[in-house]
C-alpha cells in the first residue's frame, strides 16, 4: 500500500520530466523540419537506356551529380597529344601545354560542352551549346524595321557548334542553326552501341525540359527520340558494363 502511494507521488514528477524532455527536443526537430524545406530532398535520377530505334526509361544509380562540364582533356590536334579544354564563365578555352591556344568568341555565351566526335569523322571536336546575338526576323511590312539599328535588331539564341583543329588552326567545322528548343545540356556517346556516337540533348520544352538524342547524316543532326517533357537537369552519361552502351541519366527534380 505504502509502495502504491510512493509510485503514485512520484507520477506526476516522471510525468512532468516527460513533457520537459519532449519540450526541450522540440526545437531539434523543428530544425530538422527547416532544414529538410530550405535544402529539400535529393533529387531523384531516371535512366534511358536507347537501342538503334528508340530509348527506354531503365532504373539507375541514385547518386548526386552535375551535368555542366567544367574541365576536360582530348586530343583535337591530332598529334596523339591531349589538350586541355575549360568552360569559365560561360567561355571555352583550351589549352596546350598549360598555353592558351584558343578561345570562344566573346558574343558567345557556352551554357555547355561535350568533348567526342560529333561528325563521325574519326577526330575529336567540341559539341558547344552557345547563345550568341543574332539578326532578329522583322516582318517585310513593318514601317519601324528601318528605324532599328543594327544592335537593336538582335537577338539572343541558342545554336549547337562543332569546333574542330584542321589544317593548323581552330575553326568552326559546324556551325548549327537557331533551335527552336533552347538547349540546356548536352552529351557524346554511342548510347545505342553502333559504333557511332549520338548527340545527346538537354532541351527546353516549355516550362519543362526533355531528353533528346540525335545521329549525325552527313550535314547536320537528325532526331532519334525525343523523351516526354520532365522537370529533367544533370544529363549524364554512366557506363553499363563492358560490351554495353552508355545510359542516359537525368536528374528530376522534385
Ligand atoms: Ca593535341
Ligand atoms: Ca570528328
Ligand atoms: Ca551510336
Amino acid at each position: 500500500m505504502e509502495r502504491r502511494d510512493r509510485e503514485e507521488r512520484r507520477s506526476p514528477a516522471i510525468s512532468h520530466l516527460y513533457l520537459s524532455s519532449v519540450f526541450l527536443m522540440l526545437p531539434v526537430f523543428l530544425a530538422v523540419i527547416i532544414w529538410t524545406l530550405r535544402t529539400g530532398l535529393p533529387p531523384r535520377r531516371l535512366g534511358f537506356a536507347c537501342d538503334s530505334q528508340t530509348c527506354r526509361p531503365v532504373n539507375v544509380p541514385q547518386t548526386l551529380g552535375t551535368g555542366s562540364f567544367r574541365t576536360g582533356a582530348i586530343d583535337l590536334t591530332g598529334d596523339g597529344v591531349a589538350e586541355q579544354v575549360q568552360l569559365e564563365e560561360q567561355q571555352v578555352i583550351v589549352y596546350s601545354d598549360g598555353v592558351e591556344t584558343w578561345r570562344g568568341l566573346p558574343e558567345w555565351r557556352v551554357v555547355d560542352l561535350a568533348l567526342g566526335d560529333p561528325n563521325d569523322d574519326g577526330r575529336s571536336e567540341l559539341l558547344l551549346a552557345l547563345w550568341k546575338p543574332d539578326a532578329a526576323s522583322v516582318p517585310c511590312d513593318s514601317t519601324e524595321a528601318s528605324t532599328l539599328s543594327s544592335a537593336e535588331a538582335l537577338v539572343e539564341v541558342s545554336h549547337p557548334f562543332i569546333i574542330g583543329y584542321r589544317e593548323g588552326a581552330y575553326r568552326i567545322l559546324w556551325g548549327g542553326s537557331a533551335v527552336a528548343d533552347p538547349i540546356r545540356e548536352v552529351e557524346l556517346g554511342d548510347v545505342d552501341g553502333d559504333g557511332v556516337q549520338e548527340l545527346i540533348v538537354l532541351e527546353e520544352r516549355g516550362d519543362d525540359c526533355a531528353v533528346t538524342v540525335w545521329r549525325w547524316h552527313g550535314w547536320g543532326f537528325s532526331l532519334m527520340w525525343r523523351s516526354p517533357p520532365g522537370r529533367y537537369r544533370d544529363l549524364t552519361l554512366i557506363a553499363d558494363g563492358a560490351g554495353h552502351p552508355p545510359i542516359i541519366s537525368v536528374a528530376v527534380k522534385s
